[in-house]
């Protein structure tokens, strides 16, 4: 789908995406049949008509297939029955007024998501914490931005990140810390490229293992889990030590610049000092130092390699401290740079969808109480931070909260120790869910009431992404079923609370222009939070509303680029304040039983619990199954094989995976995927395995270093399903669900053998249109169902040590008819259309396997990423994958010198 296109360009809505925090504007068309066509918007400004392999796939996301509808309630059986909204609505405001009254306001909670519009927010926020009267907010940001929200909050004075994207264009040096950002912001990592290419600007990657970010990097720093403290530190005491602060900044804008110095020198007094924890060679951080120190021109961004760590706020301080220290903030190209997670991550900071703050950037000073009531007209202000995910989750435990209300989050899945989790909600005296899907590990403890809430592409509302820059979403289709907005169902309820006049708005915008209000309300310059230029906004400016940068004081509407360039910061005396750092350490040490550190994090085309993009063949072709990655002399050492499996076991749960050695893993780690559920695989579910210690600061739980056992796991059998049958394998086997063109695919492996699974297919397929192929003395099984010329299912099954390959049968499965002389290539495993087994998908846009990128780089020793894409298209559309092509040409080289 190209963006000039004339037909869709007619019909597009402009919308933003609802994957990642870089927030790129989208042309959304739909295109009759349920589905949309999709475009990147060239008129926004993160993304200039750019979208990434998830971005580019929202069309094939927003079918209906796995919908929730209708309100259900469950039964006494368990089962859900569909019931009006009207009877939901008032049975969850009865139970929660009934719980009120029994246990006090404090008895209930909200667990909210940076997946929510901000308008939804809003409303959920405002009803908790000025009506019902509890603190007990908190969202999925506590497992995502927290660590950064309380860093900026103890240095900078308030919530605020200084630049912009236009300074990833201009810096000369662009240090990327704890993100994999060519995976999980494309397109921000394009622009980082682009810059590279143009510009030669330097780009060094530090993470503890070597990812594709890490591809062509000036300088990659594969520290020790946990130690950036020290290194960040170290950086401080050099710039101190060559006489490259700049003083009359720190003199005039900066207050505890001493203390913090000193601390530094205690942690890092040297670059001998920093090698040891860091496990990094002196020269290397002597070259970061210099090349640090060297150029004024730098953006230090991070995420999550920073955030969810036990030390993540002081990690956050040791990186602003170095900018603060140099006055490198708020300058062009110049700034230390949060990348957010999820599309309205930062409006739910926005809001005070979290625990420790209120509402517009404000926190639970009785002065700010008082204000927040004022405006509100707040019958019952909650007069205390509430409880911080993790310890939320405790509390649903140990009985202290009765009624939970979840929305757009999946916290069974994605928050540490999820069977615990799991277990906990199922003990609620209330359990409701807003949700998309119909079912997911949430959904499966069980909620007494499932609320059918209206999905992308049905949401109109704002996001604002991690430069400050609030977008519209807009809806493009019609809400199906009865399903209804989160902000919708929010008011329903607070209005059968008794609440009503607070919660009447004629739509989104209304809500929008309220919060707007409330962030001007006694603000007077005192807070950073301010879009009063959008206080009085109609209908008509909401739905016309053009990407803009906050603060948009009254007079301003064109936004604010950057800040704290001349100072400014939103503290009493105006000065940020640098804070003593802890001795950099992990929560948990590993010990004999559990020598490994479990590190978990994203791949390229999948998004968390993959409830939509799971959806997508497309997407599913690129990791196919839930892998850990392995450092080879690891693998030697537990006597792990390359694509066989292995148990994973922490003091909390354990997983199965596939295996896959990565030189680039850190030796003594383990990296695996956070997206498979309980839903989409047999044991993949990894939250079950993380441990839940959390910054003392911001409460975020360290997911990415938790001590961890590895073992091999052996199966008898390995084998692939497709097809519309969803049926039970052996007990004990291992299985993971893929997306394929029409239908559903499975990946399994089994200790059954083939007589066994032969029986099994018998009685799942009945006798009608099938074929098979049996070896039983080489364990081979094969079967395909052909009904009306269609292959409309197939089976195979191999020794474990000779899998079948499954990519050839799939192209049949999604192919046309299969005619008799077909039927045995088929069985053979060929495809029929005398295409090769392809390997797993590189290139999403264009289906590129890496077999075929192999065989085009081996023909010759000067081919390059560009020869690729002329002659394969791979990497030509959304660039995702332009890294990994990459790496593949420079692997071949190493592999067959020309
Ligand atoms: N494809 C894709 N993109 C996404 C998402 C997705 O699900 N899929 N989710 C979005 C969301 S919500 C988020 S929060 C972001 C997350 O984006 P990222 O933070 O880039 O992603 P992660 O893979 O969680 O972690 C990043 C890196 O932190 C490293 N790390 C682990 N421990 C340490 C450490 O001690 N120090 C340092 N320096 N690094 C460490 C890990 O090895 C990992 O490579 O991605 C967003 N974008
Ligand atoms: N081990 C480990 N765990 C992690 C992480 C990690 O790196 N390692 N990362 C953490 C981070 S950074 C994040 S952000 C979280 C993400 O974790 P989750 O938020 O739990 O993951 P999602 O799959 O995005 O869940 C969103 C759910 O909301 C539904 N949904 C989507 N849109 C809407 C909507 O508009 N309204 C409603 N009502 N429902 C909607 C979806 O169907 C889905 O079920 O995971 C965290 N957990
Ligand atoms: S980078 Fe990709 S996932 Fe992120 S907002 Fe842009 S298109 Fe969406
Ligand atoms: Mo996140």
């Amino acid at each position: 789908m190209r963006h000039d296109a004339p037909l869709a360009a007619a019909a597009a809505t402009r919308t933003t995406c609802p994957y990642c925090g870089v927030g790129c504007g989208v042309l959304a068309t739909p295109d009759g049949k349920g589905g949309a066509t999709i475009a990147g918007d060239p008129d926004h400004p993160a993304n200039r008509g750019r979208l990434c392999s998830k971005g580019s796939a929202l069309g094939e996301t927003v079918g209906l297939g796995t919908r929730v509808l209708h309100p259900l309630k469950r039964s006494a059986r368990g089962a859900y029955d569909r019931v009006s909204w009207d009877e939901a609505l008032d049975a969850l405001a009865g139970g929660l007024k009934a719980i009120i009254e029994r246990d006090g306001p404090e008895a209930v909670a909200f667990y909210l998501s940076g997946q929510l519009l901000t308008e939804d927010y809003y409303v959920a926020n405002k009803l908790m914490k000025g009506f019902i009267g509890s603190p007990h907010v908190d969202t999925n940001s506590r497992l995502c931005m927290a660590s950064t929200v309380a860093g900026h909050r103890r240095v900078l004075g308030s919530d605020t990140v200084p630049g912009n994207y236009e300074d990833l264009d201009s810096a000369d040096l662009i240090v990327l810390v704890g993100s994999n950002t060519a995976w999980c912001h494309p397109i921000l990592f394009r622009r980082i490229q682009q810059n590279r290419a143009e510009r030669g600007a330097k780009v060094v990657v530090i993470d503890p293992r070597v990812t594709a970010t890490a591809e062509d990097a000036d300088l990659v720093l594969p520290l020790k889990p946990g130690s950036d403290s020290s290194l960040f530190a170290g950086l401080l005491v050099h710039l101190a030590d060559a006489g490259l602060l700049d003083r009359s900044y720190v003199e005039q804008h900066v207050a505890g610049f001493e203390a913090a110095l000193a601390n530094a020198r205690e942690i890092a007094p040297d670059v001998a000092a920093v090698a040891s924890p860091t496990g990094l060679s002196e020269a290397d951080i002597a070259a970061f130092y210099a090349l640090w120190a060297g150029t004024p021109a730098v953006v230090t961004a991070w995420s999550q390699g920073v955030n969810q760590s036990a030390q993540g706020t002081d990690k956050v301080a040791a990186i602003l401290h170095c900018h603060l220290a140099t006055g490198r903030i708020g300058l062009p190209g110049a700034g230390p740079f949060s990348l957010t997670g999820q599309p309205n991550a930062m409006g739910g900071r926005e809001v005070g969808g979290l625990a420790n703050m209120l509402a517009a950037h404000m926190g639970y000073s009785p002065a700010e109480i008082d204000r927040v009531r004022r405006f509100w007209g707040a019958p019952r202000m909650a007069q205390a931070e509430g409880l911080k995910a993790v310890a939320m989750m405790d509390a649903v435990a140990d009985g202290r909260l009765k009624a939970l209300w979840v929305m757009a989050t999946n916290p069974a899945v994605s928050l540490p120790r999820a069977d615990a989790v799991q277990a906990a909600l199922r003990g609620l005296d209330l359990f409701v869910v807003s949700e998309n899907v119909l079912s997911n590990d949430t959904l499966a403890a069980g909620p007494h009431y499932i609320l059918p809430a209206a999905a992308w592409g049905e949401k109109d509302g704002t996001v604002t992404n991690s430069e400050r820059r609030i977008s519209r979403q807009r809806g493009f289709l019609p809400l199906p079923g009865e399903v209804k907005p989160d902000w919708w169902i929010i008011c329903e309820v607070a209005e059968r609370l008794g609440f009503e006049g607070a919660f009447d708005y004629a739509g989104p915008h209304e809500i929008y222009a309220e919060h707007a209000a409330l962030s001007a309300f006694e603000n007077g310059g005192s807070r950073d939070f301010d879009i009063s230029a959008h206080a009085d906004l109609t209908r008509r400016a909401y739905d016309g509303l053009v990407p803009v940068q906050w603060p948009v004081p009254a007079g301003q509407p064109e936004g604010t680029a950057r800040l704290f360039a001349e100072g400014g910061f939103f503290t009493a005396d105006r000065k940020a304040k640098m804070q003593p750092l802890a001795v950099p350490a992990l929560a948990a040490a590993t010990s004999d039983v559990f020598p490994l550190l479990l590190n978990t994090g994203r791949v390229r085309d999948h998004w968390h619990t993959m409830t939509r993009t799971g959806l997508s063949p497309r997407l599913s072709a690129h990791v196919a199954e839930p892998t850990v990655l392995v450092h080879p002399d690891d693998a030697e050492w537990f006597a792990l094989v390359d694509k066989g499996f292995a148990r994973i076991e922490t003091a909390h749960g354990a997983v199965v995976l596939k295996v896959a050695l990565d030189p680039g893993a850190q030796k003594g780690s383990l990296f695996a995927p956070i997206h498979w559920s309980a839903e989409n695989a047999s044991d993949a579910r990894i939250g079950a395995t993380v441990q839940p210690l959390v910054d003392p600061f911001s409460g975020q739980p360290e997911m990415k270093a938790t001590p961890a056992a590895i073992a091999p796991v052996s199966f008898r059998s390995r084998g692939f399903l497709l097809g519309a049958e969803d049926f039970a394998l052996p007990e004990g086997s291992w299985w993971t669900r893929v997306a394929v063109e029409s239908g559903q695919g499975r990946l399994f492996a089994t200790q059954a053998d083939a007589a066994e699974i032969m029986q099994l297919a018998h009685a799942v397929f009945g006798p009608e249109g099938l074929l098979e192929m049996v070896d039983a003395e080489r364990g081979l099984y094969r079967c395909a169902v052909i009904r009306d010329g269609r292959l409309t299912a197939a089976l195979f099954l191999g020794p474990d040590h000779d899998a079948p390959v499954w990519d050839a049968v799939k192209l049949a499965f999604a192919g046309g008819e299969v005619d008799s002389g077909q039927r045995l290539a088929l069985l053979s495993g060929r495809s029929l259309d005398g295409a090769t087994d392809q390997g797993p998908t590189v290139c999403a846009c264009f289906g590129v396997g890496l077999n075929a990128i192999r065989a085009a780089f081996a023909e010759g020793a000067t081919i390059t990423v560009e020869d690729i894409g002329r002659k394969l298209k791979a990497g030509t559309n959304c660039g995702s994958c332009l890294p990994e092509i990459r790496r593949i040409g420079v692997q071949q080289r190493v592999e067959v010198p020309a």
